[in-house]
């Protein structure tokens, strides 16, 4: 057993903490994610509705600093649903909104010292773990592309690094030479081709990080962990409503949020898939995140950004497949796995998608080049 073990008689506690409107009657293990536990909550009110809640333990072995956490997510979401309201939106809709636990705060902690949070539950939407078609994607590129546009103002230097150096991929590739260099497990014998893979790639991982000394990359609001399934796309209308998973929200790169989208969702396969001959990196599905994209967020991003968004998928492409491999030869500590070698299987179809990028380099650029003003 785990010392993070959770119990139903934990759930009951923290979901009681809150502010919830009705009876509490269930709440169920919910979506997919690799960090955090996520539950669905459900309420019967006297009027016979129901009423659910997203509840969720905050993994506090990643996220180490979670009152500064929730503090970003407070003043995100807090931003966010005013200018929603006064553009004419719906604040309850098209970003999340925390629910107070009864003493007023925005999260609890509970007896175990284990930290919770609960959002309003956003009904008839939908999230996909993979992109299955070209108009979905298009979708969260707008809504992931107005994200960066409704908080261009926002003063990015006011956030906490809730995780220092999070996309920073010189750091990144620092940690994995020090995994390996440990080689705990003795696992690195298995993994020689993805190692090579790696360390041939080293001076890419210097390339953002340098444009940003000098500069040319401003430090914006990011999400950083703009994966599809991080938006809530409306079950009627198709359209990606509302941005999720903003634990990661933080000063970054705009390219950090672009790059992890096209590295999730430009290709038809999954995350771990085992089958390499699925895996592909798509053009027409870079296109039209590209394009989305580009809409909505192209009059704030400046001419560096623009031109290196290629650079930005590739990189971070390589990070999270380098950040799997370090995770498997450190002993799967950090992402929750479900088989043998999980780590690895997913840092396989992070580099397939990188040698596609490098592939096919030159039709990168083009097609920025046809979507943007500035380049
Ligand atoms: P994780 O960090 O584990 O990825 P998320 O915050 O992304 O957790 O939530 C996991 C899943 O729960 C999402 O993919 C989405 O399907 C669902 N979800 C999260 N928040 C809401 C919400 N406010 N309303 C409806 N569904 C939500
Ligand atoms: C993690 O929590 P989840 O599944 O949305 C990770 C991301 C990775 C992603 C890879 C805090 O995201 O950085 O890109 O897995 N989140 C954290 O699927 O490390
Ligand atoms: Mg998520």
């Amino acid at each position: 057993m785990g010392d993070r073990d959770l119990t139903r008689e934990n759930i009951l506690e923290a979901a009681g903490s809150f502010e919830l409107e009705g009876r509490l009657t269930d709440a169920k293990p919910y979506g997919g994610g690799h960090i955090n536990d996520t539950f669905a909550v459900v309420c019967d009110r006297e009027d016979g509705s129901i009423k659910r809640y997203i509840l969720q333990r905050i993994n506090t072995n990643v996220f180490k600093k979670p009152v500064e956490l929730m503090e970003n997510v407070a003043a995100i979401t807090q931003y966010l649903g005013k200018i929603i309201k006064k553009n004419g939106g719906d604040p309850m809709r098209e970003t999340l909104n925390l629910i107070p636990t009864k003493d007023g705060r925005n999260w609890y902690v509970d007896s175990k010292g284990e930290y919770w949070r609960c959002y309003h539950f956003v009904e008839d939407t939908v999230t996909y773990n993979q992109v299955k078609s070209k108009e979905d994607f298009y979708h969260s590129a707008k809504a992931f592309g107005k994200f960066q546009m409704l908080l261009a103002d926002y003063p990015a230097e006011t956030l906490h690094e809730t995780i220092p150096n999070f996309h920073n991929t010189v750091d990144r590739f620092e940690k994995f030479k020090e995994a390996l260099e440990k080689d705990i497990l003795n696992r690195a014998k298995y993994v020689a081709d993805e190692i090579e893979f790696v360390l041939k790639r080293e001076e890419d991982t210097h390339k953002l990080i340098n444009l940003q000394k000098a500069g040319k990359l401003p430090l914006r609001v990011t999400h950083n962990d703009t994966k599809m399934n991080n938006v809530l796309i409306d079950k009627h209308t198709g359209e990606g409503i509302c941005v999720i998973d903003l634990d990661t929200v933080m000063p970054g790169l705009s390219l950090y949020d672009y790059g992890d989208s096209i590295r999730f969702g430009a290709t038809y396969a999954a995350e771990d898939e085992r089958d390499l001959s699925k895996v592909n990196f798509e053009l027409e599905l870079f296109e039209v995140y590209t394009k989305g994209y580009l809409e909505v967020a192209g009059d704030v991003l400046n001419s560096y950004e623009i031109e290196n968004l290629p650079m930005g998928a590739k990189l971070m492409t390589l990070e999270c497949g380098m950040r799997f491999l370090t995770d498997y030869l450190s002993g799967d500590t950090y992402f929750k796995i479900h088989r043998e070698g999980h780590n690895v299987d997913r840092c396989r179809t992070q580099f397939k998608l990188v040698s596609d990028m490098e592939a096919s380099w030159e039709d990168m650029i083009r097609i920025v080049k046809k979507y943007a003003k500035w380049v």
